[in-house]
């Protein structure tokens, strides 16, 4: 594509940021508490609102439940759009009750998943009242050990949980469900792979989509080949981008493996995943999922926005009817040589005079460091508790 094309449909890239990541985050060994830390879902809002202010491309925010409850969902709506941006994904938690230690929709007794099925159902309703389209499942449901539940069952309970879902969503409404390797459950995780996800969406109809967490694969796992079978399959509805060095680290996508976040996005280009017209109209979400545990929280989700408006713009420099050529006359070299260009292309110069034509600052770090708002947060936001994986 030419830079101007590339520049067009640049400018269109909707990126969408996780609550969480502006709250305390950590590993099991240590939660660091970072001064000027939202205590609330209206700070997190304001805080995700700095990152499409300077960037352009991070339009919506996503919430989880119960991490994000407010007596009003509406006001926090109207607070998001005062900042200009709108509700994204809800994000379902059956990971953090007592109750749901040997599952959630899966567990052995009814009453659990019953009460599991009706905090989803709960999120349904948070949909209505904040305008958000999609509902993000992601199930930490599994088993330590051979034998400690019925594999099979487990998938009848699972599939039972998600047609009842299935049926409540309403018009324009879709569910994202996200798959993911092993952690907390280290035998079988009841969701572990693309092709499970896929088979219960299969399963219930249009409105059931995968989403693809680049950090829930076993380590050497070929994304960009699921993502391409998901496009294909209309079933890719979107992606929680971060990335990882080992396992479910969840840093700065882009930052462990550009190349790899490259790749993934020249699959998308080629699946048609930048056209928001897909997927009968609901598009690929292009979702960030990930956590800064040492590292400044907003300008982190700053250098991440751009890591995906890099990775895009090379993906869209590729020469589509070069590479084709090189592929249809068996070219190994000369095909692969196309990709590699655009990969090694500095596309730092095209965003930069992008952002100047969209009236931002042409480096959104600088210009974020500069308008003291990380100032303003730490000085304001003394005392309440500071937002984090806790309810
Ligand atoms: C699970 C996950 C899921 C979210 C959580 C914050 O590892 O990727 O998407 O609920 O992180
Ligand atoms: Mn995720």
């Amino acid at each position: 594509m030419k830079p101007q094309d590339a520049k067009a449909a640049l400018r269109n890239q909707a990126i969408e940021v996780p609550s969480w990541a502006y709250g305390n985050s950590g590993t099991r060994f240590k939660v660091f508490a970072q001064p000027g830390v939202p205590r609330d879902p209206f700070e997190k809002v304001a805080d995700a609102a700095q990152v499409h202010r300077y960037t352009g491309v991070a339009p919506r925010i996503s919430l989880h439940i119960p991490w994000d409850r407010v007596p009003d969902y509406g006001k926090l709506a109207a607070h998001a759009a005062d900042l200009g941006l709108t509700i994204g994904a809800i994000n379902s938690n059956v990971f953090q009750d007592d109750d749901y230690m040997l599952g959630s929709v899966t567990h052995p007794d009814p009453r659990v998943r019953r009460k599991a099925t009706d905090h989803l159902l709960e999120c349904v309703d948070i949909m209505d009242a904040t305008g958000s389209r999609e509902l993000k499942l992601w199930f930490s449901d599994g088993t330590n050990y051979p034998g400690q539940d019925d594999t099979r069952a487990r998938q009848d309970r699972l599939a039972a949980a998600l047609a009842e879902v299935y049926a409540r969503l309403g018009t324009g409404q879709r569910f994202l469900l996200e798959y993911k390797l092993f952690e907390p459950a280290f035998y079988t995780m009841d969701v572990p792979d693309w092709g499970t996800a896929y088979a219960h969406c299969v399963a219930l109809g249009p409105k059931a989509m995968v989403v693809v967490d680049t950090g829930h694969h076993a380590p050497g796992t070929n994304i960009e080949f699921i993502v391409a079978m998901l496009l294909r399959a209309g079933k890719l509805g979107g992606f929680d981008f971060n990335s990882r060095f080992y396992a479910d680290d969840d840093l700065m996508v882009g930052s462990a493996d550009p190349f790899q976040l490259f790749r993934i996005m020249w699959e998308v280009r080629r699946g048609n995943g930048f056209d928001p017209s897909i997927n009968d109209g609901s598009g690929v979400s292009f979702m960030l999922d990930q956590c800064h545990n040492i590292e400044p929280k907003i300008p982190a989700q700053i250098r991440s926005v751009m890591n995906v408006q890099e990775a895009t713009a090379k993906a869209l420099l590729v020469d589509g009817d070069a590479i084709a050529a090189a592929q249809a006359a068996g070219d190994v070299l000369g095909a692969n040589a196309v990709l590699m260009d655009a990969f090694n292309t500095d596309v730092r110069p095209l965003l930069r005079e992008l952002r100047e034509e969209q009236g931002l600052a042409g480096d959104p770090m600088r210009a974020y460091a500069g308008s003291g708002y990380a100032e303003r947060i730490v000085a304001d936001r003394v005392g309440g508790a500071q937002a984090g994986w806790g309810a």
